[in-house]
């Protein structure tokens, strides 16, 4: 197989891979489909993937329940100096990280194939793309992998000779010995798990986990942890963000780009059907965004990425028709629940809960049962193209041109519904000191409290010291000048007496997104606030919505005192990267407070 190769440096590290992890075969991939279905009927056949009776050509599999998601506490940026990783990432040492993992991956790979999985993140060709190869032993993730990403000889033949690809090494960390029976989600203990990103060298090594953005190499670690400082270098952004396109009614088209916490919706951003007459909205991606200033000045965005990999748990009609209907064939289910009639369920899907199932641990299950019967973070993987909202253009090499960022967080009280930057510089400040509450959860597993600071939404992705990561973004600014995007800020989450949401989100958030759209056109003013540029009375278009009055007032209120009480965690989360931290953002700390001490 590795004849097959004909780029010397990509067979002598799959060789050097090999001989460290010594799998009993190596499979080069072609991304056929034969070659999924094929893979498919084998997990099948062994028992790990249950083919859905309802949904054509779709499958659900049951994660180990120790490997369910991310894990931010064994992910690291390992660079020469700790002040490169900067404070708020995992750091070890490039030499001591490749000493413990090297012990980990001898022999990992024995009784198992390795896959060799040549893959495009963005389209072949485009100014933008780049080039990955994963080597790994789990045959869920090559499957992922050929849904997520443009897999197979067309990135070969792009690679050529003597391209430039980024290595990525995976393994579940689970060697077979002989005769020894596997199970359905071998992984390893926690303590041995390691996403391990060495942005010097263009790097990924990860171990131990089998599940999501921690096996499925081109996601997170690729298109965020490696290509946020790639991009800092050449002068791009590699952005934790959503990419979709609004048309008015006059047939101007808009695009956006949004960056928001794991939890608040971009999914069902991304696919949004909007309520407000004569507006369209198209998807172009739901998680990732590559963009770069083209000779025109603007700054133009791919979704490098061919899939969703989205939470199923609260899919629904009622939050996102679209991916409801994307779901129907072609897809991936992790840890979601089977019906007895060999569908998928999961909480807060419509219609009523069925009288039994089994649950993602393979239990039974019937409505009331303390547990959920599909895990809260379980996932659905789909193809892009059978996303109904999937905009034409999603695969133009040249990217669209973004004129909207908006940042946002989960927010009970303080931030209202919208408010735009009174410029770039403080709309930095805005994405810089984003936050977002956490699930009661995670506050008792890390003692924190309930609000976390996730700047640019880029916490667990940003692959360099953050305050650089700022530093970058005024950069880019300065570089597009007038032709930089207009930045807004979203709280869709703010709630009212008796714990109640006082927006209705959703589609309806269509009528935020039209006021900037309006905005961005000089077709609304704005009032100024302390915090920025807010709806004047009237300015949101609220025909046909029955929010109360006292309630649009609430969503719109900004309270001073809350706000300064904010500030001090805003002032100690940025000193924190010290002699990194711009002091552009400390001018916009001053100028906040000096203004909601005035109002
Ligand atoms: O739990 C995981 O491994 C997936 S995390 C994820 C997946 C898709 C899109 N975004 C995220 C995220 O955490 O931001
Ligand atoms: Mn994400």
């Amino acid at each position: 197989m590795i004849t097959q190769i004909k780029h010397e440096g990509l067979k002598s590290w799959v060789e050097e891979v090999a001989g460290m992890c010594r799998p009993d075969e190596i499979y080069l991939c072609d991304g056929t489909r034969e070659e999924y279905d094929r893979l498919m009927a084998q997990m099948v056949d062994a028992g790990v993937a249950i083919p859905l009776k309802e949904r054509s050509h779709s499958f659900l599999f049951r994660s180990d329940p120790s490997d369910v998601a991310r894990v931010e506490d064994r992910t690291y940026v390992s660079t020469t100096s700790r002040d490169d990783a900067g404070p708020i990432n995992n750091w070890m040492a490039p030499d001591e990280l490749k000493g413990t993992m090297k012990k980990l991956y001898d022999g990992c790979m024995k009784g198992r194939t390795m896959y060799v999985i040549p893959f495009s993140m963005g389209p072949i060709g485009s100014p933008l793309a780049k080039i990955g190869i994963q080597v790994t032993d789990s045959a869920y993730a090559t499957c992922n992998m050929h849904l997520m990403t443009r897999v197979g000889d067309k990135v070969l033949d792009a690679l050529g000779t003597d391209g430039e690809f980024i290595p990525c090494l995976h393994s579940i960390g689970a060697p077979l010995e002989q005769g020894q029976e596997d199970s359905d989600w071998p992984c390893a203990p926690m303590e041995e798990k390691y996403i391990s990103h060495f942005p010097e060298e263009n790097l990924i090594w990860s171990y131990g986990s089998g599940y999501g953005g921690n096996a499925l190499l081109g996601k997170k670690c690729l298109s965020l942890r490696l290509a946020s400082p790639i991009a800092k270098r050449e002068g791009w952004l590699a952005e934790h963000m959503l990419i979709v396109r609004l048309t008015n009614p006059e047939g101007r088209q808009y695009h956006i780009a949004g960056a928001f916490p794991s939890a608040c919706g971009k999914t069902n951003l991304a696919m949004i059907q909007p309520t407000i007459p004569g507006w369209k909205a198209e998807t172009i991606g739901d998680d990732i965004a590559w963009m770069q200033i083209r000779p025109n000045g603007r700054l133009h965005a791919i979704n490098p990425e061919t899939g969703f990999f989205g939470v199923a748990p609260g899919t629904s009609n009622g939050s996102n028709p679209v991916a409801v209907d994307m779901l129907k064939e072609n897809a991936i289910f992790t840890n979601c629940a089977l019906t007895d009639n060999g569908d998928v369920w999961w909480e807060e899907m419509d219609g009523d809960p069925p009288a039994h199932a089994i649950d993602w641990k393979g239990r039974d299950w019937t409505p009331g049962t303390d547990e959920p019967a599909a895990h809260p973070n379980a996932r659905f993987t789909a193809p892009a193209e059978q996303c109904p909202s999937l905009s034409p253009d999603w695969e133009d090499p040249e990217g669209v041109p973004i004129d909207i960022f908006i940042f946002g967080g989960r927010r009970a009280t303080t931030i209202p519904l919208v408010h735009e930057a009174y410029n770039w510089d403080h709309g930095v400040f805005l994405g810089a000191s984003a936050s977002s509450e956490i699930t009661a959860a995670i506050i008792v597993e890390s003692g924190l409290g309930h609000v976390r600071r996730d700047p640019f939404a880029m916490k667990p992705f940003c692959g360099y010291n953050m305050g650089d990561y700022f530093q970058h973004w005024f950069e880019m600014g300065d570089s597009m000048g007038e032709k930089a995007p207009r930045i807004f800020y979203v709280n869709w989450f703010r709630k009212g007496d008796n714990d109640r949401w006082l927006w209705p989100g959703f589609g309806d958030n269509s009528r935020v997104l039209k006021w900037m759209c309006d905005r961005v056109d000089g077709k609304v003013g704005a009032k100024e606030t302390p915090i920025g540029l807010m709806p004047e009375d009237g300015g949101l278009d609220l025909s046909g919505l029955s929010v109360p009055k006292e309630d649009m007032e609430e969503l719109l209120a900004v309270d001073p005192k809350m706000w300064l009480a904010e500030l001090p965690d805003i002032e100690a989360y940025f000193e924190q990267f010290g002699k990194h931290l711009p002091d552009r953002l400390r001018v916009q700390l001053v100028g906040l407070r000096e203004r909601l001490n005035n109002y």
